[in-house]
């Protein structure tokens, strides 16, 4: 049965800290094997990559060459897919690319009355390498929401790497790939892509950041090339808190908590009403329409392990709620969703009114669904254009400038008894 708390419970902190409490398990048998493999990989590179992909991937490879997917092979993938499909990718992607061009951080200078100009010079990545992962989770709606910011910032090669357990191909991944201007593929998965991503090899090269979901392999992985290459946010399971005043289709609030609790089994679908009556009919909605789902299975032990259906007194607490859970995905769907906006301090991405349903961001309205999952909206942000880019201060001092400034630089620099810093800067005192 789905889980009911009341915010007016004495005890209900300790129910929601218990609720919303997950760790990612570390392993330390997976910790062992996934430094063996970064270490083959560094060592004998696309040797060792070839290895681990025949023996995890059951790919026979001879050699690299042949698990590398030309551009050519991605153009055929997209006359592979229905028209339909192809018409949704390249819509999805144009609006995509949109919204993210907005998020272009621009270069900019200003100068001081003696002459001095400071400034901040935004440059992209040279190459960003995009995890892909095999199987079930293989969306290419996420292949679109790594790649296109990638590209919109600038960065001039995109490399991804997707497994293909027994070589099977995923055409839709392989269009999506397509349509999202990724230069490179190779069929290669698990620690020892991301070795391979973060080290480079004869043919994978290297990166400079390494982004996108993967198993637990993959996450470790990544954590330990950090520093070597950089890493987006290391992903949770998919969460939605859906805010509903009680006026809106019980049945279609059921099925957005579905959306989320299909992903994974750890997946989490929390509903939050001033509604009593409400909570019930979503109650039914979900006993009702669970058993039509195809992931029914996966809906239920998601449901019922990490779900809830929580009262409160009224839309302000519930609110509150929202902001002491820091969703990934928050549904205001509630007659005024402008009205409450402003008092939202932490989501990942805020779907304003009953008729934005989590699934239309999870595809094409145009932000990315790449958000930050486990109450870390808190401190971070949806993947951007500006995970692409980065900065370089700019220092122009003129003879002025440098005398006035060399003033102040070496008092400083003598306090700290560095005496070169400090004679560095007298050079430039004018008499
Ligand atoms: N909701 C997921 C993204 C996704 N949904 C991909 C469908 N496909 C991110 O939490
Ligand atoms: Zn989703």
């Amino acid at each position: 049965a789905l889980r009911r708390l009341d915010a007016a419970d004495p005890d209900f902190p300790r129910h929601l800290d218990y609720l919303l409490s997950w760790e990612s398990v570390s392993d330390e048998a997976v910790n062992r094997r996934v430094l063996d493999i970064l270490q083959a990989v560094r060592e004998r590179g696309d040797a060792a990559v070839v290895e681990f992909t025949r023996r995890f991937d059951n790919v026979e490879a001879g050699s690299m060459a042949e698990l590398i997917l030309p551009r050519e092979r991605l153009e055929l993938a997209l006359t592979r897919i229905s028209p339909e499909q192809r018409e949704a990718l390249e819509k999805a992607a144009g609006r995509v690319r949109l919204y993210h061009e907005r998020q272009k951080q621009d270069s900019w200078t200003y100068t001081e009355a003696d002459g001095t100009v400071l400034g901040q010079q935004i440059t992209p990545l040279d190459r960003a390498g995009l995890y892909v992962p095999g199987g079930k989770a293989a969306y290419p709606s996420s292949v679109l929401m790594n790649a296109i910011p990638a590209k919109v910032a600038g960065v001039a090669e995109v490399v991804m790497v997707v497994p293909t357990p027994r070589g099977e191909l995923n055409e839709l991944v392989l269009a999506a790939a397509c349509v999202a201007g990724v230069d490179r593929v190779f069929t290669i998965g698990g620690a020892q892509a991301v070795a391979a991503l973060a080290y480079g090899t004869e043919s994978v090269p290297q990166v400079d950041k390494i982004v996108g979901p993967g198993n637990i392999y993959v996450a470790t992985a990544k954590r330990h090339v950090f520093g070597q290459v950089g890493i987006d946010m290391i992903a949770g399971p998919s969460e939605i808190l859906v805010v509903c005043d009680g006026q809106s289709d019980p049945d279609w609030i059921a099925m957005d908590l579905f959306s989320q609790a299909e992903h994974d089994e750890d997946a989490q679908s929390i509903l939050v009403s001033p509604d009593a009556d409400f909570l019930e009919r979503v109650a039914e909605s979900i006993a009702r329409l669970l058993p039509t789902m195809e992931r029914a299975e996966i809906i239920r032990t998601s449901l019922e392990g990490r779900g809830a259906l929580i009262r409160v007194t009224d839309l302000e607490q519930a609110i509150a709620v929202a902001n002491r859970i820091a969703p990934e995905h928050l549904e205001l769907s509630v007659a005024d969703p402008q009205r409450w906006l402003p008092k939202i301090r932490h989501a990942g991405a805020i779907f304003m009114g009953r008729y934005t349903a989590e699934a239309l961001g999870d595809y094409c309205a145009g932000p990315n669904h790449v958000l930050p999952t486990s109450g870390t909206a808190r401190f971070s942000s949806p993947l951007g254009v500006y995970d692409f880019q980065k900065r370089s201060s700019i220092i122009f001092c003129s003879a002025a400038g440098a005398s006035e400034l060399g003033e102040t630089a070496s008092v400083l620099a003598r306090g700290e008894s560095l005496t070169a810093h400090a004679r560095s800067a007298e050079y430039r005192i004018k008499a």
